[in-house]
């Protein structure tokens, strides 16, 4: 018999809840999940992670008779764990495709980010708390960053200041959790937010009761005392981090195994007689390592999915499932999401595999070519269609879940309006002295030059619902020689959504670099991790040495 403590999951069925779950089985904890309404009053222990859209959660909830439910749970101070949307139904109501009639425990409207000022929105990434009551939980974790990923937020007012336990600051003070008595709330992901946040969400169950799971206490290599001390005498959080982020470009070698490999300018195989895919390692474990390292993402790029078809490639998404029991921090996949059909005529919606990846354990999909083909439409037709992936998989799991991945190469040019595309004065002329470039966006891993710039295509992605911005540049790409300066900075003052460089790499000064020189708010390194020329650790100790602000981690 199993005599793990039981969480009670209330899981409807909108979204993808498995990194939740993930989170609570590391713990130690038996999952329950909730089947009817009953099932949430007799709960001893209530986990409410809310995904999706607000106004969808609460149709499930009422139609379900939860809502009802919920309401005398939360009211009889029973033990609750809201986390993001489970956070922003207990308000009154919010703006999101509204106003729409929340659950009306907590007084408060829950809105929109305001982006007229620039505030690039959603609001991604680790960002510092500010207490607002004493609790133990909070002051453990009080100068950690933790993880953040939405476009709506509740504001803290004089009618819930009793509720507001800590807010964060993203353009203006929200709140980032809400507590009163055994209910607990928190905006932020404690489920992605590394090891520190395991800690949240186990010690705002436990903490009562003395009931640290064992399970917790023999993976880590500290007892709680210590690691509190340790965390504690690392946090130095105050604002919103820069994230680094580790990449793994994974492929199906000649053997048939997948593998981590790793280009030059896109180019994966060895320069031997044999010419075989370079390889780098197994994904699984390097994304662990990746994660203890202190990565603040991890990226999977199935670098061939634009010949092969996903879903067919199940060692993928068996990728996924490991790391995501394994990954405490958001995870990333792309290559290959567009509409399908297999051999056998079977059609495939860029939707159905968008949500394969959700459902074995991704938290964002990277779209690449068929992003490019949207663009190219919309530019042409001046029209959203509403059809593509891009806009498809955005409207049903949000923009923050939608990354697109740019691929250009630079083309250096005499004469800045020889073309019709944005162009930049480059700050390392080209080799017949060509004092600017355009940047040239292809498809099919560069092996197709499209006629369309990266610079209407970031415009373009954003407008049909993007998050995000992986911004990758061809020439280079593996060369450890700095990243495309010039490109990062033109795009990430084109778009209101976060961008990540990406491409180049090769030493520490190049992240400070990036990040003092581009308004980038992640950077994102491959060659240099896989072949250990480089730890995250030291980038990170750097970019802090160098005041930028970065997630530390206690290990
Ligand atoms: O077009 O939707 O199927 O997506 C394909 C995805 O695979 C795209 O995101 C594309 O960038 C990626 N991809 C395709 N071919 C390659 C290749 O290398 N042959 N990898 C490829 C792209 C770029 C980054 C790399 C950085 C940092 N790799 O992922 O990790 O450049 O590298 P560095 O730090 O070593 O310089 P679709």
């Amino acid at each position: 018999a199993n005599n793990n403590p039981v969480v009670t999951l209330l899981d409807y069925g909108a979204g993808n809840v498995r990194s939740v779950r993930n989170a609570i089985r590391s713990l130690g904890f038996d999952i329950k999940d909730v089947q009817s309404p009953k099932d949430i009053l007799n709960a001893e222990r209530l986990i409410f992670p809310g995904v999706g859209a607000f106004a969808a959660a609460m149709d499930v909830l009422t139609q379900k008779g939860m809502a009802e439910a919920l309401c005398t749970y939360i009211q009889n101070d029973r033990p609750f764990l809201g986390i993001c949307l489970g956070l922003q139904l207990l308000f009154d109501s919010s703006e999101e495709n509204g106003p729409v009639n929340g659950l009306g425990l907590i007084p408060g409207v829950v809105g929109r980010f305001d982006s007229s000022n620039g505030l690039r929105v959603p609001h991604i990434g680790w960002n510092a708390l500010q207490l607002t009551k004493n609790s133990e939980i909070l002051n453990t974790i009080r100068n950690n960053h933790v993880y953040f990923v939405h476009s709506y937020r509740a504001m803290p007012s004089d009618d819930n200041k009793d509720w507001v336990s800590s807010t964060c600051n993203y353009g203006d003070n929200f709140i980032a959790s809400v507590r009163r008595g055994n209910v607990h709330a928190v905006q932020f992901h404690p489920e992605k937010s590394g090891g520190t946040m395991l800690l949240f969400l186990c010690w705002s169950f436990c903490i009562e009761k003395v009931l640290i799971p064992k399970v917790f206490l023999n993976k880590g290599h500290l007892t709680n005392r210590k690691l509190r001390v340790k965390v504690l005498e690392v946090g130095n959080a105050s604002k919103l981090a820069k994230r680094v982020i580790a990449c793994l470009d994974v492929r199906t070698n000649d053997e048939g195994d997948l593998v981590v490999t790793k280009g030059d300018q896109y180019d994966v195989r060895e320069n031997t007689k044999e010419n075989e895919v370079r390889n780098l390692g197994k994904p699984v474990d390097l994304a662990g390592k990746y994660y203890r390292d202190g990565a603040d993402e991890i990226s999977f790029l199935n670098i061939t999915g634009f010949r092969d078809f996903p879903l067919g490639d199940l060692p993928m998404l068996q990728v996924l499932r490991y790391t995501s029991e394994r990954v405490f921090v958001p995870l990333t996949v792309g290559g290959g999401i567009r509409d399908f059909t297999d051999g056998s005529g079977r059609y495939y919606s860029s939707l159905e595999v968008a949500s394969e990846y959700f459902r074995s354990g991704a938290d964002k999909v990277s779209i690449g070519s068929d992003a490019v083909y949207a663009a190219e439409e919309y530019i042409r037709s001046g029209v959203k269609t509403g059809k593509s992936s891009l806009e498809q998989i955005s409207r049903v799991y949000g923009n923050q879940a939608v990354v697109v991945s740019i691929d250009p190469r630079r083309v250096f040019l005499k004469n800045p309006y020889d073309v019709d595309f944005r162009t930049v004065r480059v700050s390392n002329p080209g080799p017949n002295g060509e004092e600017f470039a355009w940047y040239q966006c292809t498809v099919n891993g560069g092996r197709e030059d499209r006629q369309i710039g990266a610079y209407e295509l970031a415009i373009a992605v954003e407008e049909l619902g993007a998050g995000e911005i992986m911004l990758n540049c061809i020439d280079c790409d593996g060369q450890g020689k700095g990243f495309e300066i010039d490109l990062i900075r033109l795009i990430s003052d084109a778009v209101n959504i976060p961008v990540i460089a990406s491409s180049g790499a090769g030493k520490v000064e190049h992240f400070s670099e990036v990040f003092k020189k581009t308004n980038a708010s992640a950077a994102l390194a491959a060659g240099i991790f896989h072949r250990e020329e480089l730890g995250i650790g030291s980038v990170k100790k750097h970019l802090s040495n160098e005041g930028i602000e970065v997630r530390l981690t206690p290990y």
